[in-house]
């Protein structure tokens, strides 16, 4: 069994809040939503980060980015806009070391280095 805890999403051995899957990709909302639409979108396969992952998989980063847009327009924030971060690695305050996309929106969210 792995340790990661995506992986385990993933596995459907830790429950999660899907709202978009391809055979490739899922997205769930996150668990500590910080706006009214919060969505975590990852690869099924496991990568640390986007930097590994863009190297090892280019055609799977852009699957990553095409769910994203299915999250943002399930979502219905294509109008308002939102926001996509990728955290990577430690200065990048990334905790789960599986690959993931924030999509974030539903309100005007302010500077991103506020
Ligand atoms: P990051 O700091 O970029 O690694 O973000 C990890 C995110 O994962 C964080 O916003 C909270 C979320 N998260 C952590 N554990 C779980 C979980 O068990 N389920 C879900 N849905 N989200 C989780």
């Amino acid at each position: 069994m792995t340790d990661c805890l995506f992986c385990r999403i993933v596995a459907g051995e830790i429950p999660s809040t899907v709202v978009h899957e391809t055979a490739t990709t899922l997205a769930f909302r996150d668990i500590r939503p910080q706006a009214s639409s919060h969505v975590l979108v990852i690869p099924k396969a496991h990568y640390a980060d986007v930097a590994e992952l863009a190297v090892a998989d280019p055609g799977l980063a852009g699957e990553v980015l095409a769910a994203v847009a299915a999250v943002a327009e399930a979502e219905g924030l294509l109008k308002g806009g939102f926001r996509t971060i990728f955290n990577t690695g430690e200065h990048g305050g990334q905790e789960v070391a599986h690959v993931h996309a924030h999509v974030v929106g539903g309100a005007p969210l302010g500077p991103m280095l506020a």
